[in-house]
């Protein structure tokens, strides 16, 4: 069956290949899995709560209408990276058969009082998800279904699951400024390919190329991306990933990476009825 759904999650399978297949928790629309020839392609954390009480450690979360947390605005009181990866979604159902894509909808009637009261507009999220042999394209359309202006920021969460950290390079990113969380700095990107050796959390501004992922020096992932200018690099590496509760292993970081196409370095403003739209095609070269 291309399509499989329980009242927890939806399962694509590619029609041509039964171990090409992609996995999606109806908490956060949360892609938990996505294999490739029987190959996972995503890191997920052996302690990811998937019981719809706490984000999901790992996949694909859904970063709305805040990135991390803000200090000011609408989005203050909401909690880090926002309601949408802490909500339920809604499954719309298949919308084609080749390549096999199937949506998902977000409105206030999905998300909690808590979040409503927080950040009280009326909008509609709808998410695509679009499986191809060697393929993932996700995107999301928002729409402002109120009677005033509202700001957002979204983003792909994307946790990659890789040979090894140490022979791990990002590239694309050349020239770009990098906000640095971890050295708290600014600065414009020398390196042709970033490397990871401690903690990174990176937001790489205005990305304008193709961001490819390679392990010694062989290409895993290739990241194409339409409106979704910011490119977000995070590793935990040692100490962070044993202060997170939900990151198992432990070492784990050896064997994972965030590389999240986003629209996070500022806000988008959308107006009564006006829509936004982005996507993210990422291709496994595995
Ligand atoms: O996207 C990188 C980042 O913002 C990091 O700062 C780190 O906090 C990571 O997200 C995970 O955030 P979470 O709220 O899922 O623990």
């Amino acid at each position: 069956m291309p399509i499989e759904q329980t009242d927890k999650e939806v399962v694509l399978t590619h029609p041509s290949d039964p171990s090409t297949s992609v996995k999606v928790l109806l908490h956060g629309a949360n892609i938990l899995s996505w294999t490739v020839a029987g190959n996972e392609q995503l890191w997920l954390s052996e302690g990811a709560i998937l019981d719809g009480s706490k984000a999901v450690r790992g996949g694909v979360p859904l970063v709305f209408p805040v990135f991390g947390k803000s200090s000011s605005g609408p989005t203050s009181t909401l909690p880090q990276h926002g309601f949408a990866r802490l909500s339920t979604w809604e499954f719309l159902g298949q919308v084609s058969a080749s390549p096999l894509t199937v949506q998902f909808g977000l409105g206030p009637e999905n998300v909690s009082e808590v979040f409503r009261k927080a950040w009280d507009f009326d909008f509609t999220l709808i998410y695509t998800i679009s499986l191809g042999a060697d393929t993932l394209e996700t995107a999301m359309r928002v729409e402002n279904t109120s009677n005033v202006d509202w700001d957002f920021q979204i983003l792909f969460h994307t946790y990659f699951r890789i040979p090894d950290i140490q022979q791990v390079a990002v590239k694309g990113l050349t020239g770009t400024n990098v906000k640095d969380k971890v050295s708290k700095t600014d600065y414009s990107e020398s390196n042709t390919a970033v490397t990871v050796g401690s903690e990174v959390d990176r937001v790489y501004e205005n990305v304008d190329d193709d961001v490819l992922i390679t392990s010694s020096g062989k290409a895993l992932f290739q990241i194409d991306r339409k409106n979704l200018a910011d490119v977000v690099v995070w590793n935990p590496w040692v100490n962070a990933s044993k202060n997170m509760g939900d990151f198992r292993p432990a070492d784990a970081y050896n064997s994972m990476i965030c590389v999240e196409a986003g629209s996070v370095s500022g806000w988008t403003t959308l107006s009564p009825g006006q829509t936004w739209e982005c996507s993210e095609k990422v291709k496994s070269l595995l």
